[in-house]
């Protein structure tokens, strides 16, 4: 099968087409928001990924919108991950951190000084975050200031130079799922009047002047993006995300990134939520289409074989499923995952999935 073929990767040789999705499970250090021993267990179990992209990142404090997960900012956290990183690599594994702003998709009682999120517009998200006394409402953001962004980039530069120093083999920028970047790019947030509001162009100016911030400390061949063009997730959406994400992805070509990671449909949800065409991004951009959202194995297989993806990301069957790549190659049984755990805790529902082997 095409599934387990190996892949280059920029200079990295990926041994088979199967990713493993970052995926947020509020593991970190109570009082540093730190990655730690328990973490690296959890990603050395599943080191026979092809490539593991790690949990979403927060750059910054600000950046933070759900509780324990673990940063890249602070000395504290650079060891924390380095922890990670130096087992998955002990394990044979390869890893990249997906770096992270939540935009407006936050909460007063995880900002700085218990203030308002910040977002492209003063707009509150429909949609809930994830605190210290469970699930409750987005709180309601503030517009950055045009003069602001700089500082918002230079909070990215410094966690792209943290997640090196760290020991991961390169960084995903998470231009994704309803967070800071999409909030800049799709219209239904996005109501700015300055050069980073209004046209196509004007709405990727954000993304791309992080992508470039990002590329002043990793070789492009380094850095990959996730994007979901359609997606609703955290009350998000665009009139028309066609041409903007044709636009978008036209410049990320020209930076020479080496994948795009694609959300095709709703993050978790429908695959079909509304029409769009991925295969112009496909056609867009010369580097590796990595294609994530609902796949199954045969799926996947036609996804590879058939030259529409280079490789397959899975979220959740890998929360469940450390082998996953060789419950894939042999067709066994894929287990299923337990809602309850999924955010926060211990090594319960983290750890503690078996594999084939028992
Ligand atoms: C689920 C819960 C919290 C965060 C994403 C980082 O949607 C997330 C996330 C998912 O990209």
């Amino acid at each position: 099968m095409k599934l387990f073929t190996s892949f280059r990767l920029g200079d990295l040789e990926l041994p088979n087409r199967i990713v493993m999705a970052p995926l947020t499970r509020n593991r970190a250090t109570h009082d540093a928001d730190a990655a730690n021993e328990l973490m690296a267990r959890y990603y050395t179990q599943r080191a026979s990924a092809g490539l593991i992209v790690a949990e979403a990142s927060p750059i910054s404090q600000e950046g933070q919108g759900y509780i324990w997960t673990p940063g890249c900012y602070t000395d504290a956290q650079v060891e924390g991950w380095r922890k990670v990183t130096s087992a998955v690599h002990k394990a044979g594994g390869r890893m990249f951190l997906q770096i992270w702003h939540v935009g407006r998709v936050s909460h007063v009682s995880l900002q700085p000084n218990n203030g308002a999120p910040v977002s492209s517009s003063p707009i509150q998200a429909e949609a809930k975050t994830y605190v210290a006394s469970g699930f409750e409402p987005t709180s309601a953001p503030r517009a950055l200031e045009t003069a602001e962004i700089p500082r918002v980039l230079a909070d990215y530069e410094h966690a792209a130079r943290c997640a090196k120093a760290a020991g991961f083999d390169g960084v995903e920028i998470h231009g994704a799922n309803g967070y800071l970047i999409e909030q800049f790019l799709k219209d239904g947030c996005n109501k700015r009047t300055d050069k980073y509001g209004g046209s196509i162009e004007n709405r990727c100016r954000f993304a791309l002047e992080v992508v470039d911030t990002v590329l002043k400390v990793w070789d492009k061949q380094k850095v990959g993006i996730r994007i979901s063009p359609v997606t609703p997730a955290n009350g998000i959406s665009d009139s028309n995300p066609q041409p903007l994400y044709n636009h978008f992805v036209g410049e990320l070509n020209k930076r020479g990134l080496v994948y795009i990671h694609v959300v095709e449909g709703a993050t978790g949800g429908a695959r079909d939520v509304a029409p769009f065409d991925y295969g112009a991004l496909r056609k867009a951009f010369s580097g590796a289409y990595m294609a994530n959202n609902g796949y199954r194995r045969d799926m996947a297989e036609e996804a590879i074989a058939s030259g529409r993806a280079d490789l397959v990301a899975f979220g959740r069957p890998f929360i469940s499923n450390p082998d996953l790549v060789e419950r894939l190659r042999n067709d066994a049984p894929i287990a299923k995952w337990d809602l309850q755990t999924l955010y926060g805790g211990g090594e319960k529902g983290y750890i503690d999935y078996p594999t084939m082997a028992g």
